[in-house]
């Protein structure tokens, strides 16, 4: 379903003054501070998260799957569906593919269709963490890590097609994700393990273009209950040092144990210049792939403190960073979902560019604790829902996206065209 340009103008039209009112009352309070706020305005316009092509389908757990209704049943359909979430709040110009959940039949059409939403092809993501039909040699006891050399061979073919297809469609990086790892003591050997993998992705490694990055995710638990191969940021860095300089750790906020200190893992990537993305999501207990900001809005916002300073600092050369939504949607309509993961990330965004550094710094000097705090919590207790609205006004999009997207009738309609059972690829 397309939205009309004039339908969000028009939907504007009614909560425009209310806008206004807040708008001015912020900047002018912002503005005092000396803050620019045309410019913070201009920096969360051009911050674009992308949608990974598996999210617009109800997510499902071991437990069961419940449709919402009108799930995208091709890749076509799952790019209009990001079409609209992009339109209403111009913060998602990209998708993520995951293969072979997501192969395009016809790579120019598909190209076609995604520019004409204005959605680029971000970084794409391999999957060898289940099998295929007819696949010759499994993935049962791991890919990259498998102690048999045939299996980790059809890993690494299957990440060398993958850099292939991406390449076509103009993606610029490869997501590892490994699911390798053991649920028993003595399953494995982890110095074989870890070898066969650190052997692996060299491999995989000498396939990525000079313009590309290899980004490696970490995980502590699942599908595996005893351990996994790669469990840790360190263990992500070690293997892309191992690997050479286009390979980048990727923090997933889902994957961590509980109260791990993210903001510090991520100040410490940053520092090596090996922080390559982000997955965002939230959780309360493991990779619960909740709304983002759902659970813990303060850590996101400490996160994104580290993130804003840290690219500002940028002293190690870190590239620019791979943003992605990694959610799942058990019961909630997935585009609702995601737009409200959306506002989430923008306002730990925007809440991190109002930290006045300067004064943090000199209060740091001082060891002022108090003062430390305060001036991180001056910026976060800030309503800025204001700029991430007058960012969506300038960039054409809609003020309450939610709202238009129900009055509009967005599923109803879905659901009328796609059908109340159809079902996307995906977990
Ligand atoms: C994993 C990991 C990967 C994602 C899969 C579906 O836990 O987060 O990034 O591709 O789930
Ligand atoms: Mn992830
Ligand atoms: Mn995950």
């Amino acid at each position: 379903m397309n939205i009309d340009k004039e339908q969000i103008v028009d939907n504007n039209k009614q909560l425009l003054s209310e806008h206004q009112s807040n708008i001015d009352f912020l900047s002018s309070k912002l503005a005092n501070k000396g803050l620019d706020v045309d410019e913070i305005i201009c920096r969360i316009e051009d911050f674009q998260v992308a949608i990974p092509s598996w999210a617009l389908g109800a997510g499902g757990t071991r437990f069961g799957r419940f449709s919402i209704g009108g799930e995208p049943g091709s890749l076509e359909e799952k790019i209009e569906d990001i079409g609209v979430i992009h339109a209403l709040t111009r913060t998602a110009g990209a998708v993520s593919l995951h293969i072979p959940w997501d192969i395009p039949s016809d790579i120019n059409a598909i190209k076609e269709l995604a520019s004409l939403h204005s959605i680029a092809f971000d970084a794409v993501n391999s999957n060898t963490f289940q099998d295929q039909v007819g696949q010759a040699y499994s993935y049962k006891y791991g890919s990259l890590c498998n102690v048999h050399q045939q299996s980790r061979d059809l890993a690494i073919q299957h990440n060398l097609d993958v850099i292939k297809l991406g390449d076509q469609l103009g993606s610029k990086a490869l997501t590892v994700w490994l699911a390798d790892g053991a649920s028993f003591p003595g399953q494995n050997n982890f110095r074989k393990a870890l070898h066969n993998t650190q052997d692996s992705l060299q491999q995989i490694y000498s396939a990525i273009p000079d313009d590309w990055k290899l980004l490696i995710e970490y995980k502590p638990y699942e599908p595996n209950f005893y351990s996994t191969v790669i469990q840790d940021w360190g263990t992500s860095l070690m293997l892309a040092e191992g690997c050479g300089e286009k390979a980048h750790t990727l923090v997933d906020l889902g994957h961590h144990l509980p109260n791990t200190n993210i903001e510090q893992i991520v100040s410490t990537l940053l520092t090596k210049g090996r922080l390559g993305g982000f997955h965002f999501n939230d959780s309360k207990y493991g990779d619960d792939d909740l709304t983002c900001g759902s659970i813990k809005p303060y850590q996101l916002f400490l996160i994104f403190n580290e993130l804003v300073w840290g690219m500002d600092q940028n002293d190690a050369g870190n590239p620019p960073l791979s943003w992605m939504i990694d959610a799942s949607h058990n019961v909630k309509d997935p585009i609702e979902d995601l737009m409200q993961s959306l506002e989430a990330i923008n306002m730990a965004y925007a809440q991190a560019l109002l930290v006045d550094q300067k004064a943090l710094a000199h209060a740091q000097a001082d060891s002022d604790v108090s003062l430390c705090q305060e001036i991180l919590q001056e910026a976060y207790r800030t309503d800025v829902r204001p700029l991430l609205t007058a960012a969506r006004i300038k960039a054409g999009g809609a003020i309450d996206p939610i709202g238009i997207y129900r009055e509009l009738g967005v599923r109803q309609n879905l659901i009328k065209q796609r059908g109340q059972n159809t079902v996307a690829t995906g977990l």
